[in-house]
């Protein structure tokens, strides 16, 4: 099967659901890889301050390092990089315009981590599109980490965010196209990019990151990915590094895949080294059926060096470093498709 069919025909069988969003993009041709992007491997030294997202999103990595380049800090950089793309509604996986669940609503999953450790994240969050910064309001304005559903959506209102409908029509298009069949395995859609997560490290050399996600399109409702929870979807260790994920959640969860990754440079490895090894920790599964579905992570570390990997091909990073502000396409452990 070519790999182009592969990916419009694969569904995730685990979840009985496909991600609506996507698994090759990077590029608007879908499944071409772009000749000018380079490789994950880069013999340039690392340098601070950095900027590291999943997927395509210059726009996001150039607001981030404009902060960083002013002196700005880190945790701001992420926060504003990420809103970028919350507010692109051609986005159909993340903020407004995200695809909405099966019952038609669109709900978000975020989270946002800083140098010191401290985190905040909303899960099943409606009508209000800059996810990640109710995130932060969590983290700096309440004793917890993580609100949810209703309770978030009321916080962010007393907040000041605005209640908007996130149910763009060209999202409501694809949901009344797909409520046809209404089979739960939908078709991959490769033409969007992904879930934001971003990584940023300032001039001061401190570390912080973010995702945020509208998640699988056509979930069950009341469904939550790993983007929102620590440790899954996003670490960060100020003295070590930092790692996000993308891909279908459940898999991320069940290896608390960011954080193996961060631990996994604790113990010397490489950033690239560190994503490879947590990607093989979800392939070398007994039964794993990894043909179906994709995972991909990016990572940094203290000094700035970058890496990222996925199951499946076209997968790709975008890193603002060093003056240049680049689409990286990442290697990957399936080679037979
Ligand atoms: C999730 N990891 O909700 C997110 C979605 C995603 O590619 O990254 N899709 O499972």
């Amino acid at each position: 099967m070519k790999r182009r069919e592969f990916i419009k025909n694969t569904t995730l069988s685990s979840a009985g659901l496909a991600l609506g969003t996507s698994l090759a993009s990077c590029n608007n041709v879908p499944g071409e890889v772009d000749k000018n992007t380079s490789t994950a491997i880069s013999s340039e030294a690392p340098t601070i301050p950095v900027v590291l997202a999943t997927w395509h999103v210059e726009a996001a990595t150039t607001k981030a390092m404009e902060i960083l380049e002013n002196g700005g800090s880190a945790l701001d950089a992420v926060e504003q990089g990420c809103k970028i793309e919350e507010a692109n509604e051609k986005g159909q996986s993340v903020g407004k315009g995200g695809l909405p669940d099966r019952d038609g609503h669109v709900t978000l999953d975020a989270c946002i981590m800083d140098q010191n450790g401290n985190c905040g994240a909303v899960v099943y969050l409606k009508d209000i599109t800059h996810a990640v910064s109710v995130a932060r309001k969590v983290m700096e304005e309440t004793p917890h980490v993580m609100l949810a559903g209703e309770g978030a959506r009321q916080f962010a209102i007393e907040q000041g965010f605005k209640p908007e409908d996130l149910l763009t029509e060209a999202s409501k298009e694809a949901w009344n196209k797909w409520k046809v069949e209404a089979k739960y395995k939908p078709i991959i859609n490769i033409e969007n990019h992904d879930t934001i997560g971003m990584l940023t490290i300032d001039k001061q050399g401190n570390i912080s990151g973010a995702c945020t996600t509208s998640g699988l399109a056509y979930k069950m409702a009341g469904r939550v990915g790993d983007s929102p929870i620590i440790g899954s979807g996003l670490f960060v260790d100020n003295e070590i590094g930092a790692a996000v994920a993308t891909g279908l959640g459940e898999e991320v969860v069940k290896t608390v895949g960011s954080f193996l990754v961060v631990e996994l440079m604790r113990q010397g490895k490489t950033p690239q080294q560190a994503c490879e090894e947590a990607i093989r920790r979800i392939v070398d599964k007994p039964n794993s059926n990894y043909n179906n579905f994709q995972v991909g992570y990016i990572a940094v570390n203290k000094r700035g060096e970058t890496g990222c990997y996925s199951i499946h091909q076209y997968f790709s990073m975008t890193k603002f470093q060093n003056g240049k502000n680049e689409q990286i396409q990442s290697d990957f452990f399936n080679k037979e498709a």
